[in-house]
C-alpha cells in the first residue's frame, strides 16, 4: 500500500510540497485548508500534471480532516507568513492557535502519524505541537535546518564556483537571525570551507545565510519562501517513508544534548521511519557553543511568551 503525507495548510510551501511529493512518487497526499475550493483546485490541478510526469499518486484537497486518516506523515504548514518588516516572532500568537488546533484534529484520525512543523515562530510551534499531542520527541520534528543549510550551501557554491553537489553546508540552532551556521563542518568535496575562504567572507556568507528568510521576503513583497522550503521539507519526508537513517538538521526536543532540555531547537537528527532515531552532538568551539546558547535563549524566550499567551 502507498505511504499517505497530509499537509495541512494549501498556500504556498505546502502545495509546492505536495508537488515535490507527488513528482516523486513518494506518497497520496492529502492537501488540507480553510479556504472553500483552494485544496481541491489545487490538489486536481496537480493530479492532472502526473499522467505527464508518470507519477502514481492520488493528490485529494480539502476542508476537513476525515481524508486525512492514517496518515503515516502529517505536515503543518498552516498559518500567515511573514509580510516585510514582520519578524517571525510577530506570527507568535496568530499562528500558534493554527498549529494548535491543525495538530489536534489531524492526530485524531493519525495517532501514529509522525508531525513535521513547518509554521514560523518554527521553533516554538514545535513545542505548541508537542504540547498538543502529546507525542514522543521521536515523532515531532520542525523543519527549518534543512533549508537553511541549503541556503547555506548556496552561497558557498556561489562563491567558490563549483558545484552544489560538492558542497555540504552545516546549521545548528533556531530558526531565526540567531541561527549558527557552523563554517568549521562546512566543506566543499570533504575540505572544510576554512580552509578554502578567508574569514571576511564567511563572515558576510554566514550573515546572508541568517538572514536568508528575510532577503527574500523583502523581494517578493507579498509573502515568504516557498520554493526551498518545499524541496527541504520533502528532504525529510523521504528519509523517513524510505528509512534512509539519514542525517539532516531538524529542529527536536533536546533531552540533555548540547547542554539544552525541553527545548525545539535545529541539531542534526538521523531520520528513518520511525521519525527521529538519534540525534547527532557535535564538538563546538566556546565560540560556537556561545551562540548556540543564545540561539537557545531566543527560542526560550518566544516559549515562555506562548506560556503567558494560553494563560
Ligand atoms: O523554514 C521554515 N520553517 C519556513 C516556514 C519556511 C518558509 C515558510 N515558513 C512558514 O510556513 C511561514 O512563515 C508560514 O508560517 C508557513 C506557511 O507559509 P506559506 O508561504 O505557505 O504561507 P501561505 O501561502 O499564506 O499559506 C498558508 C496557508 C493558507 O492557504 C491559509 O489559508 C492556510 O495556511 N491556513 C490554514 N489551513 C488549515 N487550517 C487552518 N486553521 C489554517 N489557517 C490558515
Amino acid at each position: 500500500m502507498r505511504k499517505k503525507v497530509t499537509i495541512v495548510g494549501a498556500g504556498n510551501v505546502g502545495a509546492t510540497t505536495a508537488h515535490w511529493i507527488a513528482a516523486k512518487e513518494l506518497a497520496d497526499v492529502v492537501l488540507v485548508d480553510v479556504v472553500e475550493g483552494v485544496p481541491q483546485g489545487k490538489a486536481l490541478d496537480l493530479q492532472e500534471s502526473l499522467p505527464v510526469e508518470g507519477a502514481d499518486v492520488r493528490i485529494t484537497g480539502s476542508n476537513d480532516y476525515e481524508a486525512t486518516a492514517d496518515s503515516d506523515i502529517v505536515v503543518i504548514t498552516a498559518g500567515l507568513p511573514r509580510k516585510p518588516g514582520m519578524s517571525r516572532d510577530d506570527l507568535l500568537k496568530v499562528n500558534s492557535a493554527i498549529v494548535g488546533s491543525a495538530t489536534q484534529s489531524a492526530i485524531k484520525l493519525s495517532p501514529n502519524c509522525i508531525l513535521i512543523i513547518v509554521t514560523n515562530p518554527l521553533d516554538a510551534m514545535c513545542e505548541v505541537a508537542r504540547q498538543k499531542s502529546g507525542f514522543p520527541r521521536e515523532r515531532i520534528l520542525g523543519m527549518a535546518g534543512v533549508l537553511d543549510a541549503a541556503r547555506f550551501a548556496t552561497f558557498i557554491a556561489m562563491e567558490l564556483n563549483v558545484s552544489v553537489d560538492n558542497v555540504y553546508g552545516a546549521v545548528l540552532g533556531g530558526h531565526g537571525d540567531q541561527m549558527v551556521p557552523l563554517p568549521r563542518y562546512s566543506t566543499v568535496a570533504g575540505v572544510p570551507i576554512t580552509e578554502l575562504l578567508d574569514a571576511k567572507t564567511i563572515e558576510r556568507i554566514v550573515d546572508r545565510t541568517a538572514k536568508g528568510g528575510g532577503e527574500i521576503v523583502a523581494l517578493l513583497k507579498t509573502g515568504s519562501a516557498y520554493y526551498a522550503p518545499a524541496r527541504a521539507i520533502t528532504e525529510m519526508v523521504d528519509a523517513i517513508l524510505r528509512d534512509k537513517h539519514k542525517i539532516l538538521p531538524c529542529a527536536v526536543n533536546l533531552n540533555g544534548e548540547y547542554g539544552l532540555r525541553d527545548l525545539f531547537i535545529g541539531v542534526p537528527c538521523k531520520l528513518g521511519a520511525k521519525g527521529l532515531e538519534a540525534v547527532i552532538e557535535l564538538k563546538l568551539t566556546q565560540d560556537e557553543s556561545a551562540a548556540l546558547q543564545k540561539s537557545a535563549s531566543a527560542v526560550k524566550e518566544l516559549v515562555d511568551a506562548l506560556g503567558s499567551l494560553s494563560a
